[in-house]
């Protein structure tokens, strides 16, 4: 038996015949192209919030520069954030796969020595830090929020949010410098059946050199590298089948079986769509929803009303068919909401004409999403309810009765269930 090197910081102790700039280019394309969409659909996410509108719906200080490009999210089309979420979630969790390859393809350079052999070296060491541990971090971070249900109740959006520009920046640095190659790499004579010592002769890169990714003692292969893409793509694929189906809905909801909230109201019928929270887990005693006891106060220019559910019944009625699209990346389909407009409700407290922005407030009075802001635009579009029925029947208590938001194109966390209170007026 030869004798092989023990530490992982000499060459010859990765012996993977696999790696090698094909494997590794290869992968860095795919994240080259899916990493941008994930932070692009990412800033989305974070502008649909209206996290500049009040500090309830982003507690965090201001977000400073990196806040220059917040907008008005708008109210259409009513897929709008069904469509940027679903993507931003299931592409992230399809990438793992490729993510896990990417660093396992280059892990031998983690231990090169000596750790810096110049200034340079050093600067391109320490960014590789950062897109290691940023990419790590956001990958984590996001998988607990989708599976853990907010393990960092209200502190999830600022860490995830500034670790995607850390992360992105130095994944910027690092596309710049090594996109070239890589092209280069994948449309040159490198073949993914070359062999080591072939691949070694081809690469711009010295086999001697501390970054060259072939091994300079090359185990004999077990399988080929286009099999390994294979795997690493047929994992990738199996996330993708068990994710999917949260984002598309309906009957495909059961194939989602990744998915955390499996939460349909148990008992079906109209109501029979996923629900988020509970009204017990909210903490809504059934007492402060009865006809008698529940009042919404309705506040603005012209001082404040207060009124039952009956009194809202008796106000005109619209309908709009509208998804509930979650961050976590699950949607419904459109649901059959009726109820009264939001601006409707703006008009009895002296906004006729061009509404303001609203301050939503429920029943509810612990817990994240029990407040929520909604911009002028939202309460001004027809389609924006106080909905009081779902699908042609009262709301169920878990989805929000005696009445609640709904929005067009909006994240669901601002659809507030058990609404109390709205103050219309600029934010
Ligand atoms: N009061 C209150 N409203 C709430 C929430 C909540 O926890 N409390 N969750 C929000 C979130 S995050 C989502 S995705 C939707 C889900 O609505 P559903 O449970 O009817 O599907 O309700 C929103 N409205
Ligand atoms: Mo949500």
């Amino acid at each position: 038996m030869r004798d092989h090197p023990r530490l992982p910081t000499s060459p010859g102790f990765w012996r993977s015949p696999l790696r090698g700039p094909w494997f590794t280019s290869v992968l860095g394309l795919v994240l080259l192209a899916g990493i941008t969409v994930l932070f692009v659909t990412g800033l989305l996410s974070y502008a649909a919030y209206n996290p500049d509108l009040s500090r309830v719906n982003d507690t965090t200080p201001d977000k400073g520069i990196l806040g220059f490009y917040l907008f008005a999210w708008p109210t259409g089309p009513v897929w709008l954030y069904r469509f940027t979420q679903g993507v931003h979630v299931t592409l992230g969790i399809t990438l793992i796969p490729v993510l896990l390859a990417k660093l396992w393809s280059v892990v031998p350079r983690l231990f090169t020595l000596p750790p810096a052999r110049s200034v340079a070296h050093a600067l391109e060491r320490i960014s590789l830090l950062l897109l290691v541990g940023g990419g790590l971090f956001e990958f984590t971070t996001g998988v607990l929020n989708v599976q853990l249900d907010y393990v960092f109740p209200g502190s999830f959006y600022p860490l995830h949010f500034y670790g995607a520009w850390v992360f992105f920046a130095a994944f910027v640095a690092h596309a710049v410098l090594k996109t070239p190659a890589a092209l280069r790499t994948v449309r040159g004579r490198l073949r993914e059946d070359a062999s080591p010592a072939q691949e070694s002769a081809d690469s711009p890169v010295s086999p001697d050199s501390p970054d060259s990714l072939v091994s300079p003692d090359p185990d004999p292969p077990t399988f080929s590298r286009r099999g390994a893409l294979w795997l690493v793509g047929g994992g990738s694929l199996l996330l993708f089948l068990t994710t999917v189906g949260q984002s598309l809905g309906g009957p495909f909801r059961r194939t989602a079986l990744l998915a955390p909230h499996g939460g349909a109201d148990p008992r079906g019928g109209p109501n029979g769509f996923q629900i988020n929270k509970t009204a017990a887990y909210a903490g809504i005693d059934p007492a402060e929803t009865g006809e008698e006891a529940w009042r919404l106060v309705v506040t603005g220019r012209t001082g404040t009303v207060r009124l039952s559910r009956a009194r809202l019944l008796q106000m005109p009625q619209y309908s709009s068919s509208l998804p509930i699209a979650c961050v976590e990346g699950w949607s419904t389909a459109d649901q059959w909401w009726r109820g009264v407009r939001l601006r409707d409700l703006a008009a009895l407290v002296g906004y006729d004409g061009d509404p303001p922005d609203v301050f939503v407030e429920s029943l509810q009075r612990h817990g994240a999403f029990r407040r929520a802001a909604l911009r002028a635009n939202q309460v001004a579009d027809p389609r924006s309810l106080l909905a009081l029925h779902v699908n042609g029947e009262d709301l169920s208590p878990d989805h929000g009765y005696p009445a609640r938001i709904i929005v067009p194109a909006a994240p669901g966390v601002l659809n507030t269930k058990w609404v109390a209170r709205l103050t219309f007026g600029d934010l």
